[in-house]
């Protein structure tokens, strides 16, 4: 992007209004009131007299958890980004290709099946399965880490870019997979990690060992072993820096940025060679034949400039102090624009970019096709609710769900495009956040698929929710894995917190939620192992599995099955416009989608509740159900009033 001479300047003086009207200001306001639990505040800053404020003036709304200085940390951000970005028009039309038409499925490698009988899932049970997600209708398999690591972080930390852990299968396994993906007209892409590696790697191995090597400038140092140099706090409990453990000598301590754990050190891409590096490794991965990559954490990799200490306001909201410092880095999309140059640009690829903390807004920097950096990008505004943590437990509302999805929809244009999830191995499952009663757990399953299947983006499936799995229901620490949660415990268990209350949030909140094996069949360990597996099944899947679904027209499965065969027919529900009806009344969710003179309707009910459906709503249902070719719902028994008055809970009904 040519730089631009800009007149754009904004202070804590600016009024609120101009600071809002730039993408960065209504991002970060709209995410700071949101972790702030300040949603409320909204219709406040929104109204036409207060916009004429300043902005300092918004440190009076809540002086507890906005400064002054806060306010200067995002004004200097928001003229960063004026003066070196822009967002250019958007297109006339949406462009049409294959990765907006996709429907695409998260596979978590140690939990999807294990064909050697060792507790761990791995290649070429995934290749054994092949068939299963082809008659589901699944183009794209997004694969989570299967490169070498110690495992530290289950493969978010790669110790060698270039091998498999041998574990999951080597090298020639990988290639019959690709190869059982490719013969069935399937793609794959790899999950991606270059924001930072093991602290294995034979990179930063080299860089402790000798100062002077090459490869110190790949990682971020600085000089002291006792206290850290900055107060960024790891997104893992702690400090983000640890001391070298080789340094013996005073002189030469030194402490590593670690983002994450401290078993993954962060890289610093301000160096060009290991830039270099990464890009001579992802084109080996792609003249391989892979499709494309999920690039982790991807918006984190550029850092302020001489690292300075995080807002301590910012810090208490967010629990990641220093997060400013590297969430939209100085030089994040130089990086990604060369990034791009230098590997996938030359290939028929696709790429989705996992961007904690961007908003919808902000979303158009790094997705614009003008702009050539992604094609997608994973947002997480509706992964926890409003000011919620995820280790304390929470209940979701859906409700803020909808909020959120018709407020991006507003904002994409024509041309950026986005990935819609509702679960990953990052999150416990969607069914236990809402707190769903077990009686109504595949309406609702059914619900959440037919509106992810139904929305524009291109829709990520997690693995386990084509069949409604749940969280496990963790009782014991014992069965808990995951080192976010046992640095957690461990760290607020030192700070005094009440233990029962601790494990609570944990057994709600903990990553191994949807971590646990795919439930395939009756059989023991859910089919599936034969071995003890590394994480325990999920106690339901003598109920709730794979084989079972697959003999039920009824079942989760084949509603899944269904939505995706629709969602191919009809290509307004990938492309089209959007109409909302009702959206201003709570629980109802309807819309119709519009693309070159065909249509289709949704309605949904979002609460457990019989839903009266207002007139707008009863309206366009009426027309759509005249006209349709198509319908589809979640309840076997048709509604009984015609036209439709209510609906049932969780109700889903489509008409093409
Ligand atoms: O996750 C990045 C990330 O910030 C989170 O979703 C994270 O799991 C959580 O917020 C921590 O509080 C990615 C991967 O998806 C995750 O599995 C890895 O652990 C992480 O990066 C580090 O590579």
């Amino acid at each position: 992007m040519g730089r631009q001479v800009s007149i754009n300047h904004y202070t804590i003086n600016s009024s609120i209004g101009r600071v809002l009207k730039t993408p960065l200001g209504a991002d970060l306001l709209g995410s700071f009131l949101r972790q702030a639990g300040l949603l409320h505040l909204r219709r406040v800053i929104f109204n036409p007299l207060v916009k004429q404020l300043p902005f300092k003036a918004l440190s009076l709304l809540a002086p507890d958890k906005i400064d002054n200085d806060l306010l200067s940390m995002m004004c200097r951000k928001i003229n960063t980004y004026a003066q070196t970005e822009t967002i250019p028009p958007d297109a006339a039309e949406i462009r049409e290709t294959w990765w907006k038409e996709a429907v695409c499925y998260q596979i978590y490698p140690r939990s999807f099946f294990d064909s050697d009988g060792d507790g761990v899932g791995d290649i070429p049970g995934i290749t054994a399965k092949l068939d299963y997600l082809q008659n589901l209708g699944i183009d794209i398999i997004w694969l989570s880490p299967v490169y070498d690591s110690p495992e530290d972080d289950n493969g978010y930390d790669i110790r060698n870019y270039y091998t498999i852990l041998p574990r999951f299968g080597s090298m020639q396994d990988f290639e019959t997979l690709l190869q059982g993906v490719h013969k069935r007209g399937m793609k794959l892409i790899m999950d991606m990690v270059i924001n930072h590696t093991s602290d294995e790697h034979a990179w930063f191995q080299k860089a402790v060992e000798d100062n002077n090597s090459p490869y110190h400038n790949y990682y971020i140092f600085r000089p002291g072993d006792t206290s850290p140099p900055n107060n960024w706090r790891s997104l893992f409990s702690g400090s983000a820096w640890s001391p070298v453990s080789t340094g013996s000598d005073r002189k030469s301590a030194e402490q590593y940025l670690h983002l994450f754990s401290r078993k993954q050190p962060d890289l610093n891409w301000e160096c060009a060679a290991m830039r270099e590096e990464l890009y001579r490794m992802i084109r080996w991965w792609l003249d391989k034949g892979v499709d494309g990559f999920r690039f982790d954490v991807i918006n984190f990799i550029s850092k302020e400039e001489g690292l300075p200490n995080g807002n301590e306001k910012l810090g208490e909201l967010t629990g990641f102090t220093g997060i400013e410092n590297y969430l939209f880095g100085p030089r994040v999309h130089q990086y990604l624009q060369e990034l791009r140059r230098e590997t996938f640009a030359r290939y028929d690829v696709t790429t989705v970019g996992e961007c904690q903390g961007l908003g919808s807004e902000m979303m158009r920097y790094f997705v614009h096709e003008a702009r050539q950096e992604l094609d997608m990008s994973f947002n997480f505004d509706h992964v926890d609710p409003p000011g919620a943590e995820r280790l304390k437990g929470y209940v979701y509302d859906l409700n803020d769900l909808k909020q959120l999805f018709i407020s991006q929809t507003e904002t994409w244009g024509n041309s950026s495009w986005n990935a819609v999830f509702l679960e990953n191995h990052d999150t416990p499952r969607m069914a236990d956040k809402v707190g769903v009663s077990e009686e109504l757990r595949d309406h609702f399953a059914k619900m959440m698929g037919g509106l992810q299947l139904s929305f524009r983006g291109t829709p990520f499936l997690f693995q386990g929710q084509e069949i409604g799995m749940g969280n496990p229901g963790f009782e014991s620490m014992d069965e808990i894995r995951d080192m976010e949660s046992l640095n957690y415990y461990k760290e607020k268990l030192a700070e005094g917190a009440d233990e029962d209350a601790l494990k609570a949030g944990i057994f709600f909140g903990s990553r191994d939620n949807s971590r646990t094996p795919l439930s395939w069949s009756d059989e023991e360990q859910a089919g599936f192992t034969q071995g003890q597996p590394w994480i325990r099944v999920n106690a339901n899947f003598r109920q709730r599995n794979v084989a079972k679904q697959e003999k039920d027209m009824h079942s989760v499965l084949s509603f899944y099955k269904r939505m995706i065969a629709l969602r191919k027919e009809r290509r307004e529900l990938v492309y089209g416009e959007y109409h909302f009806y009702g959206a201003a009344q709570r629980n109802v969710f309807a819309y119709g989608r519009e693309y070159k003179g065909q249509s289709s309707l949704v309605v949904m009910n979002l609460s457990d509740k019989p839903l009266r459906l207002p007139r707008s709503v009863r309206r366009a249902l009426e027309a759509a159900q005249k006209k349709a070719e198509t319908a589809l719902s979640n309840y076997e028994e048709e509604p009984r009033t015609r036209p439709l008055l209510t609906l049932r809970p969780y109700e889903f009904r489509i008409y093409c």
